[in-house]
């Protein structure tokens, strides 16, 4: 069960509030590129870390150039820049952080899957009524400073974001949360509700939150599956899967994963941007506050 909220508001994009409900339930296909081998650079939950990101991306060799207030991008020769998801909520720029992977995706540096959180935002911007927990509150005030159509610009973005990646051959599976083997390649609601919030066990942790299903510990595919969603202290490698959700947000790292290279860059946070429900560092006693 969800808690009840103090306040839902509805944050509506243009005139897509008016648009008919059936285009609220459009499935985004899995994106396959079999042909695409890379290399990629896969980065994990970002939360609207701008810093934290532009600092991982010139890590990572990007060059980083400032235009109009904002950045021009460009990949290392040959390189392709990969969103694990979650793009915003919770940090203090997630506009930025849209725009800076719109404008890769737009030039063809980078792609995105779609992760929970980004979502939620889209049910925002369609004038839906969300829960303004969870930083989406933050989201919301962040994008109201913005100026007139970048709402409607994000949301056509988000809405494309399909639910994971296949890639080089289906050696590689990028998925926000993860994803079974039975699930990688399929577009059926179950799989898109693996890949972007993954499989929860019914039961509630000592934070009333839900206990979700190890899936990792029983993986045998042959793909490598990226993902992020829950964070960890550290990229946390298991049966050839890998979480490079690091919790930047709270206060921990940004982490890319080098593909085929196999090997992770982490950039730590530059605060703690926002205190979960669940401590971070997992299995860390709660801070006194
Ligand atoms: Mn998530």
């Amino acid at each position: 069960m969800r808690p009840s909220t103090p306040n839902p508001r509805t944050l509506a994009a243009g005139s897509s509030a008016s648009r008919p409900r059936r285009s609220a339930r459009r499935q985004t296909a899995v994106l396959s590129l079999p042909a695409a081998h890379g290399p990629f650079d896969i980065v994990g939950d970002v939360h609207g870390c701008r810093d934290e990101l532009l600092a991982l991306l010139a890590a990572l060799g990007y060059r980083i150039q400032p235009q109009a207030g904002d950045f021009a991008i460009t990949p290392p020769p040959g390189r392709t820049l990969a969103f694990a998801g979650d793009l915003v909520d919770r940090g203090p720029a997630s506009p930025a952080v849209l725009r800076l992977a719109m404008a890769m995706t737009r030039a063809g540096h980078a792609f995105c899957v779609c992760g929970n959180r980004d979502l939620e935002l889209v049910r925002a911007l369609k004038g839906r009524t969300v829960q303004l927990t969870r930083g989406m509150e933050r989201t919301i005030e962040q994008l109201a400073a913005e100026p007139d159509g970048f709402r409607a610009k994000a949301l056509r973005f988000l809405q494309g974001l399909p639910s994971h990646c296949i890639l080089d051959e289906g050696r590689l599976v990028v998925a926000h949360a993860g994803l079974k083997e039975a699930l990688q390649g399929r577009t059926s609601p179950e799989a898109r509700a693996f890949a972007l919030r993954g499989q929860n066990t019914g039961k509630l942790d000592a934070f009333g939150l839900p206990i979700r299903s190890n899936w990792a510990a029983a993986y045998r595919g042959n793909a490598l599956v990226v993902y992020g969603h829950t964070p960890v202290a550290e990229p946390l490698w298991l049966n050839n899967t890998v979480n490079i959700d690091t919790g930047c947000v709270y206060g921990g790292h940004l982490t890319a994963l080098r593909y085929p290279e196999r090997e992770t860059v982490s950039i730590p946070a530059q605060a703690v941007y926002y205190r979960p429900r669940r401590p971070f560092p997992p299995n860390e006693a709660p801070a006194n506050a």
